[in-house]
């Protein structure tokens, strides 16, 4: 089976559709150690032999530190009037708590100066992954008090940006945090205790409350959203097995995230499934209520889809050489569709896209939504110079095909920005996956605008670039 490759026309989206780029910190900035940045556990892990797929780390990256000003123009010449960033927590609080480092912000005040020149809108990102060492070896998101400390971190970066910067993410994709930190281990801090990663969901999400009520009291109007990273998830069968498969991998990628922040509960089937391994006494009076502030949009990353089938007998609880990061998934199998896969063996459903986006609406009536992040990785091949990405063009043009369908079904979708700007450091794989609409040549760090870059450009422009 093959989906069908949409081509998003002129006038698919609104005039005043944002069409932006996005990108992180410890992925592209590289000056671990200059101007006063402290450790992070991304850092750390990097350190850890076979940690890293190609044993890189996050030291030079994409050199962005100090190319910002050629990357800004490269965002320009694109077209792009949105920029998705992320601020590095230790670069602004070197131990995340109490001293701030003034060289630190320094550099995210000339970045965003920097955007406002060239007219492209920032989107700042709080926390993309890179937590302070400092604050893990105090116990990480395992430790309630981070969350607090997250939130005066974001109070801090309000009080220097806040009078450029209105769109604040708090955390991007805060499941990875959790699970992928804490139970698979794959990613920073590397954990395989499958109690911590719940825990630390918590934990996670109660610094998103937090930061997003200190952002909301700042001085200047902030406009407050959150980052998930949402899966449409379709069972294999009408058999129960395979439908309580569907429900519990939904359960912990989808709705264990969304129900608090739009409802202000846990799911409690899912609080069901995980009674095996914590009582959630974490979950004290008021969280929920804090969790749920109000969002002023919600910032939606989307690569595929997983079609799950329930197991008679427990599976070798393995991805690929690592526990699986769903809690107690044991008998729970994705199923291959035969579709076709991206250069991370991820599948390609974009019409799971449109039936995430409505789904928002339909079952949390979400605020505004925003297309954080979508992309693909592939072997791109550089022939005389260029980069003819079709695989990823198609990719693109299937997924804002997606987006604008769920327009078309009445979904309130502001904005899109593609993952990512240039190839960069893709966490437990190193350098080895490029997700890039521009290719970096890491051994010159120069960098050559893809096919794809020029195709989304295209499409940006054609539809009014908002
Ligand atoms: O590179 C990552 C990004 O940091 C978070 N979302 C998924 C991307 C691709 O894996």
């Amino acid at each position: 089976m093959t989906t069908a490759p949409r081509t998003p026309s002129a006038g698919s989206f609104p005039e005043d559709f944002v069409w932006g780029v996005a990108t992180a910190a410890f992925q592209i900035e590289g000056a671990t150690t200059e101007d006063g940045r402290g450790a992070s556990i991304w850092d750390t892990l990097c350190a850890k032999p076979g940690a890293i797929l190609d044993g890189s780390d996050g030291s030079v990256a994409c050199d962005h530190y100090h190319r910002w000003e050629s990357d800004l123009d490269l965002i320009a010449s694109l077209g792009m009037t949105a920029y998705r960033f992320s601020i590095a927590w230790p670069r602004v609080m070197p131990t995340g708590r109490r001293a701030i480092n003034d060289a630190g912000l320094d550099f995210y005040d000339r970045l965003v100066d920097g955007m406002l020149e060239r007219g492209i809108t920032p989107y700042a990102t709080l926390y993309h992954w890179d937590l302070p060492q400092a604050l893990e070896d105090l116990g990480g998101w395992r430790n309630r008090d981070t969350a607090y400390r997250f939130a005066d971190y974001a109070a801090i970066t309000q009080f220097r940006l806040g009078d450029r910067v209105q769109h604040w993410a708090t955390l991007n994709e805060p499941w990875c945090s959790a699970f992928l930190g804490h139970a698979s281990g794959e990613h920073a801090p590397g954990h395989t205790e499958p109690a911590e990663a719940v825990v630390a969901s918590h934990h996670l999400l109660l610094g998103h409350g937090l930061a997003a009520q200190a952002l909301h009291g700042g001085r200047r109007p902030a406009r407050v959203g959150l980052v998930v990273n949402l899966y449409d998830v379709t069972a294999a069968s009408d058999s129960a097995a395979d439908a309580d498969a569907a429900r519990r991998l939904d359960g912990q990628q989808n709705r264990w995230f969304l129900d608090p922040v739009l409802k202000g509960t846990y799911p409690a089937d899912i609080v069901e499934d995980f009674a095996a391994y914590t009582d959630l006494s974490c979950v004290q009076d008021g969280d929920l209520e804090t969790i749920s502030t109000r969002l002023d949009w919600l910032g939606v990353n989307y690569y595929s889809s997983f079609h799950v089938a329930g197991l008679d007998a427990p599976a070798v609880p393995v991805v690929g050489a690592r526990p699986t990061p769903w809690v107690g998934t044991e008998d729970v199998a994705t199923v291959d569709r035969g579709l076709k896969k991206t250069g991370m063996g991820w599948d390609i459903v974009p019409e799971g896209l449109t039936r995430t986006l409505v789904r928002l609406k339909k079952d949390y009536d979400a605020p505004p939504l925003f297309i954080t992040e979508n992309g693909s990785a592939w072997e791109d091949e550089v022939v005389d110079g260029e980069v003819h990405d079709r695989d990823r063009i198609e990719y693109l043009d299937q997924h804002l095909g997606a987006v604008s369908d769920a327009i078309a079904e009445g979904v309130d979708v502001r904005g899109y920005f593609a993952w990512s700007l240039m190839d960069n450091f893709e966490w437990a794989w190193g350098y080895a996956r490029r997700f890039g609409i521009v290719r970096v040549d890491y051994d010159t760090q120069q960098r050559t605008v893809k096919d794809s870059g020029r195709r989304y450009a295209a499409i940006a422009k054609a539809n009014g670039l908002g």
